[in-house]
């Protein structure tokens, strides 16, 4: 972003009030926010008093050494007692844990006391295969059971796992096993993918071809297709079920590594984000019991997250079962076998609290609302959104469709790097905004800044930045301190650098605005990609939509937009006229500015597997260039679908 600031340029009145009923009896009131800032530390540490500790902590932070962070110094637990056995012990073993649902059809469940002998199986085969504290185990696992016993395995042993998204290309896979050095890879003969069996264990083949430091490969047989047998490998059904169900879990360091997770970024190759222990799982417990008011003994809570991102890590598996929670985990795509799977599973398990992501709820707006409305989601009391800035009329739309008008909608921005939610509504005091993320949790100290970092005025745009540490904050780049220092902590002084353009409204409430490498500079002014989308959604007609800037000889960037038209849109969603009336539309809703130079309709827009739409690629395609990085999309044909619309290829 150049010298100025962010233009503010999208205006949303509408309120909604948190109800009664769980203003009442929420976990979380108004006044945690005062406490929290008259003691942060102290507010932390009491925090960290929701988990098990063999040993206290001496010193809630140490912060001699920035931007080098130990928190809670000297304390010692095991991660994986206090998903599992601690609550077994409490007498909670018949409780669900996971309702797990796989794509065909088929179902699992586990309580906690399954999870118990589950887990103590895989770290007794861990062990018999070489694995020890310290060592790293690289995951490739479907969205099936195994999956989060494995990263309870290893969380057990205190080996470091590194879990990659299956269905990431060999050379994806090999580059991250080969930066963390792991010894073991865990992988399935293939997943369920609509309907199909997609293989997975020959990625795995190909990629450990050239990483020498693999001496296993785990398989679990989930689709039971052919595979290729090599020397190293061993089936999880011949070694993990003969283990004993019996293992003591050893206590490890507050800081002991507890997974890496690999960001793709934009440039350059994929940081390893290190994530510890005690500070992790503080905050992802809390910020799960805060956020979603969590209440263990009825609520049935669902994140349609893949494990392989980091909202699985912090809130399907360590966040919900560090607090006790029954989860539902679903192996499928949502529209397989048909476009309301998500719904029946919803009406099945009586889902309490959904957690989903924009580019999901945008999908469900594409195929029409008659979908949600054949099932009963009632149930639901809450619901969530994460992974990229919710449209206003996204967000109405989930709260209506879904959420009945009634359930409040949590939008909760944090990042891979932040490891837990930062800012977000909290469901039984925020009045909420459609398209807001609102505010910092309590605990947690950020701010909107300008490109001096000097915090901006309400009413005022510019970049999100956090001004102290917190638990689960990213402790370093796996074996890269010096990129840490230099990508998060070096643009301002003493901040942390989120890498998000944000606004401050008139209220003091955040409005994130996406990545500043996504930001537009039109005639001079800064616009966001974010509030262009948001007033094209908002069109009856338009579902989603993507905007990137272009380079322009009149006016320096002109903006370029994609839009998917909503499933009830009618036949005459190609034409130019439609198009012109999209313009105008925008040029009515947040000015002349921001009116886009060209539009193009499309079936698909290009996405990376969390479902983050990658405008760099879309810019390539308005900029005429041949094609950059794509092996983080989840599908490329759709490259090749956008291109044939393009007018020069008409
Ligand atoms: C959890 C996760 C992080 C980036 C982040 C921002 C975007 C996430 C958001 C949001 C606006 C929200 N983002 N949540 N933007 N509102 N509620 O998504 O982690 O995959 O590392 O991505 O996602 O741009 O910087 P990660």
């Amino acid at each position: 972003m150049s010298q100025e600031t962010l233009s503010n340029l999208l205006q949303e009145n509408r309120r909604f009030a948190p109800p009664p009923e769980l203003a009442a009896s929420a976990n979380v009131t108004a006044q945690t926010y005062e406490e929290a800032a008259a003691d942060r530390l102290g507010f932390w540490e009491r925090q960290a008093e929701r988990l098990t500790w063999a040993k206290p902590w001496n010193e809630v932070l140490d912060w001699s050494n920035p931007p080098f962070a130990k928190w809670f110094v000297g304390g010692e637990l095991n991660v994986a007692y206090n998903c599992v056995d601690r609550h077994v012990e409490a007498g909670l073993g018949d409780r669900v844990a996971y309702h797990w649902e796989g794509e065909p059809g088929d179902t699992r469940t586990l309580t906690y006391a399954d999870l118990q002998r589950e887990v103590a199986k895989a770290a007794n085969a861990l062990l018999e295969l070489g694995v020890r504290k310290g060592d790293r185990v690289a995951i490739y696992l479907p969205m099936i059971p195994e999956l989060p016993i494995s990263m309870l395995a290893c969380a057990r042993i205190g080996a470091t796992h590194s879990v990659v998204f299956a269905g990431f290309s060999a050379e994806a896979l090999r580059t991250r096993i080969a930066d963390a050095q792991a010894k073991v890879v865990i992988t399935a003969d293939g997943q369920n993918r609509r309907g199909k069996h997609a293989a997975l264990k020959p990625t795995v083949d190909d990629a450990v071809a050239s990483t020498p430091d693999v001496e296993h490969v785990l398989v679990v047989r989930r689709t039971g297709q052919e595979v290729a047998h090599h020397e190293r490998d061993v089936w999880w059904h011949d070694l993990v079920e003969r283990q004993s169900t019996e293992h003591t879990a050893e206590p490890h360091d507050a800081e002991h590594p507890l997974y890496i997770l690999y960001t793709s970024g934009t440039t350059g190759k994929p940081k390893g984000i290190l994530h510890t222990s005690g500070g992790y799982l503080t905050q992802v417990a809390y910020t799960h019991h805060a956020v979603f008011d969590l209440k263990p003994e009825t609520d049935v809570y669902w994140c349609s997250a893949d494990i392989g991102w980091v909202t699985g890590h912090s809130y399907i598996v360590y966040g919900p079962l560090a607090n006790g929670a029954t989860s539902v985990i679903y192996e499928g795509t949502p529209d397989t076998p048909h476009q309301g799977r998500w719904w029946e599973i919803i009406e099945k398990y009586k889902v309490t609290l959904f957690y989903t992501a924009p580019t999901a709820i945008r999908t469900f707006m594409k195929w029409g609302e008659e979908i949600p409305a054949r099932h009963d989601l009632s149930s639901l009391r809450l619901i969530g959104s994460v992974g990229e800035p919710i449209n206003p009329e996204a967000y109405v739309w989930y709260r209506e469709r879904i959420g009945a008008g009634r359930c409040p909608v949590v939008d909760t921005w944090w990042q891979t790097e932040t490891g837990g939610i930062m800012v977000s509504p909290l469901p039984g005091v925020t009045e909420g905004k459609p398209g807001a993320a609102m505010r910092p949790l309590p605990g947690i100290v950020a701010d909107v800044v300008d490109d001096q970092g000097q915090s901006v005025p309400n009413g005022g745009g510019g970049f999100l930045v956090v001004k102290e540490p917190w638990p689960s904050m990213l402790r370093t780049i796996w074996g890269d301190d010096e990129r840490y220092v230099k990508t998060y902590w070096s643009r301002f002084e003493g901040m942390y650098f989120a890498g998000d353009g944000a606004k401050k409204d008139d209220d003091g409430d955040f409005w994130l605005l996406g990545r500043v490498d996504d930001v537009m500079l039109v005639s001079g002014h800064n616009i966001s990609t974010t509030e262009v989308e948001s007033a094209l959604v908002s069109h009856p007609k338009v579902a989603e939509a993507a905007v990137t800037g272009a380079t322009d000889p009149v006016t320096g960037q002109a903006i370029v937009a994609f839009v998917i038209p909503r499933g009830n849109a009618g036949a005459d969603v190609d034409g130019e006229e439609f198009v012109a009336e999209l313009r105008d539309h925008v040029a009515k809703t947040l000015g002349p500015i921001a009116k886009p130079r060209q539009i193009m309709v499309v079936p698909e827009l290009p996405k990376t597997r969390s479902g983050k739409i990658m405008r760099r690629l879309l810019r390539d395609v308005a900029e005429n260039r041949s094609l950059g990085d794509v092996t983080t999309l989840t599908d490329s044909s759709v490259m090749d679908l956008i291109s044939t619309k393009l007018p020069s290829a008409k």
